[in-house]
């Protein structure tokens, strides 16, 4: 028991600290923590650590109401390998796709589109405050995906090709929550997507429908030190970790239900 408290702690820490990051990665970090102690009491800390997440929510509910870690890890297995197939069909020889922050549906996808022979290429952004777009671009890189990495406040220059960079064909968004108006994802993601449109770029996302809810949901806030670490007294800060996308600048959904409208995805998910 002693040793299952510690493990369960760790993935705690690990949450709450976002070495454990994105919806996929915390559901399924949350599912091993829940089956090893799973109690009501687990579950409801569990659900505070991130209150951005149905799909965490999603997940613990099913794991209590019985069905197996396996059948669940199965669930997001087989999402991923759909939604690779679709991405695949996607990408068009040469494309340029810009994506945002570290999504494991979108990186892995790419990874999937580039082994299968796929020539494209990727511009992304560090995503400040966490800077997980180094953790794309890196994932990405190893894969041997030409990357190039911009600074956040780049993107109306990037997306608008006003650089002597390619402008981008397609841009690539991961979900935290998809919800009836429209999707919620990294801060930055709505005004990537509006500039996308005015510049008449696709904008898919790229989620795992367990990822629906019809409720509401909030956004979380974290941590003023990671913006700026010991800043003068006096100075506001806020740290608003994700933003509402709505879904009018949304092109299609990718997910294990297929390449969808909005629309469409909303008529076999509710
Ligand atoms: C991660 C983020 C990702 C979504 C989707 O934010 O916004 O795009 O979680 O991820 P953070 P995935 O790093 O703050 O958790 O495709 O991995 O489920």
């Amino acid at each position: 028991m002693h040793n299952k408290k510690k493990r369960f702690n760790k993935i705690i820490k690990d949450i709450k600290n976002v070495k454990i990051q994105g919806a996929t990665n915390i559901a399924k970090a949350a599912l091993q923590a829940y089956s090893l102690i799973p109690t009501k009491v687990s579950k409801k800390k569990l659900l505070s650590l991130r209150p951005t997440e149905p799909m965490l929510e999603n997940v613990l509910d099913l794991a209590e109401k019985g069905k197996s870690v396996e059948e669940i890890q199965n669930h997001f297995q087989q999402s991923q390998e759909k939604i690779n197939k679709q991405i695949f069909k996607l990408i068009k020889k040469n494309d340029i796709i810009f994506t945002h922050c570290h999504s494991t549906n979108v990186v892995n996808a790419l990874i999937y589109a580039k082994k299968k022979g796929k020539k494209f290429e990727v511009y992304n952004t560090e995503t400040r405050p966490l800077y997980q777009g180094r953790k794309t671009a890196k994932q990405l890189k190893q894969a041997k995906i030409k990357v190039t990495m911009f600074v956040d406040s780049a993107v109306g220059i990037v997306l608008s090709g006003e650089q002597k960079n390619k402008k981008p064909n397609k841009v690539f968004l991961g979900a935290d929550a998809l919800l009836r108006k429209g999707i919620i994802n990294k801060v930055g993601s709505e005004v990537i997507a509006q500039i996308a449109k005015q510049n008449k770029i696709p904008v898919y996302i790229v989620a795992d429908s367990w990822k629906f809810t019809k409720r509401r949901v909030p956004i979380e806030n974290r941590k003023l030190n990671e913006v700026w670490d010991k800043a003068p007294k006096n100075i506001r800060i806020k740290n608003p970790a994700f933003e509402f996308v709505d879904k009018k600048y949304i092109t299609k959904i990718v997910s294990e239900l297929g390449v969808l409208s909005y629309r469409d995805f909303l008529k076999k998910v509710s």
